[in-house]
């Protein structure tokens, strides 16, 4: 399912499409509609049916955990436009309330005003994190832009001073927020559960980057990358993006993919198979930059993939 994603990103590039040829174009019209009804979808479903009353209609949804001990509610206006929405988020500790606030934008410099962020699923749930007992609350927005990007706002409670502290998390692009907006998975039953997702750093790479999978685990107020601690998961998601092989080398985009399993393949200590893929990647001219790509020769692409791969610490040595 994110691997579609991945499809529809290189779809919506004119370029691509001019290589991908009619079938390319249908995905694109087809999946640009599906990312339309996608954002539309929240205010349109829960936001439509109110907008000729007099007062302006609010949603609310709530979450709770420790049985009731950690309640939240977060309400907002149902408008089309996010400044006018006023995101609300409420919290209460056996019963009383002790933190209460408008959600901020993202502090970045363009600070748009924050949608709720969960598409279909609900925004806001209430659990605990970092297995301490002590359940935290967490608040999935959308920043704003035509299809980027997903934050998550986490309110941890501080005995200190009986009250939350909320933190944000930026995830980026969709693909590296999917896979736990509807929830989140324990994967190695230590109790905590992690928020797996893509590692959208790959963009940096190409604007159709294919991203590899990216774990992450909350501690202590912090987010962590816990991939390397998770190798069923990456081997997976290795074998998953090495079926594509030969699609990729039909339409031209094995560096993209060869990108993403390589990140993989070091993730799981496979580096001698891996060059081995890659020079025969090489020798049969599959890595080859077609303009405006660069670098044009393969042994140079596989450079600057190193050096990428070295700055994220997938390469370690
Ligand atoms: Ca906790
Ligand atoms: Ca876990």
């Amino acid at each position: 399912m994110v691997f579609a994603e991945e499809r529809l990103r290189r779809a919506w590039s004119p370029g691509k499409i001019l290589v991908m040829g009619a079938r390319a174009v249908a995905l694109a019209a087809g999946l640009l509609l599906a990312v339309v009804a996608l954002s539309l979808s929240m205010t349109v479903r829960k936001g439509l049916a109110g907008l000729d009353a007099a007062r302006p209609p609010v949603a609310r949804e709530y979450a709770s955990a420790a049985g009731g001990r950690t309640r939240a509610v977060f309400h907002y206006t149902k408008a089309l436009s996010a400044d006018r929405m006023n995101l609300r988020i409420r919290i209460e500790r056996d019963g009383k309330p002790v933190f209460a606030e408008r959600v901020p934008p993202y502090p970045r410099p363009e600070r748009y005003a924050p949608r709720p962020g969960g598409g279909e699923h609900p925004s806001l749930f209430a659990r605990d994190l970092d297995a301490d007992g002590e359940p935290e609350v967490f608040l999935n927005l959308y920043w704003g832009g035509a299809h980027c990007c997903w934050w998550t706002r986490i309110y941890s409670y501080s005995e200190e001073r009986d009250t939350y502290v909320p933190r944000n998390h930026w995830w980026g692009e969709a693909r590296a927020y999917y896979g736990f907006r509807g929830g989140l998975r324990d994967l190695d039953g230590d109790a905590r559960p992690e928020f797996s997702g893509r590692d959208d750093r790959f963009l940096r790479l190409s604007y159709f980057s294919v991203d590899p999978i990216r774990i992450w685990s909350y501690r202590a107020g912090v987010m962590h990358d816990v991939t390397r601690r998770h190798p069923r998961q990456v081997a997976r998601d290795a074998l998953h993006l090495w079926r594509f092989y030969p699609e990729a080398r039909r339409e031209n985009w094995v560096r993209e993919l060869l990108a993403a399993w390589t990140a993989d393949q070091y993730l799981l200590g496979r580096a001698q198979r891996t060059e081995r893929v890659l020079a025969r990647a090489v020798r049969h001219g599959e890595l080859e930059g077609k303009p405006p790509q660069r670098p044009r020769s393969g042994k140079a692409w596989i450079r600057v993939l190193k050096r990428f791969l070295r700055k994220t610490g997938y390469i370690q040595s």
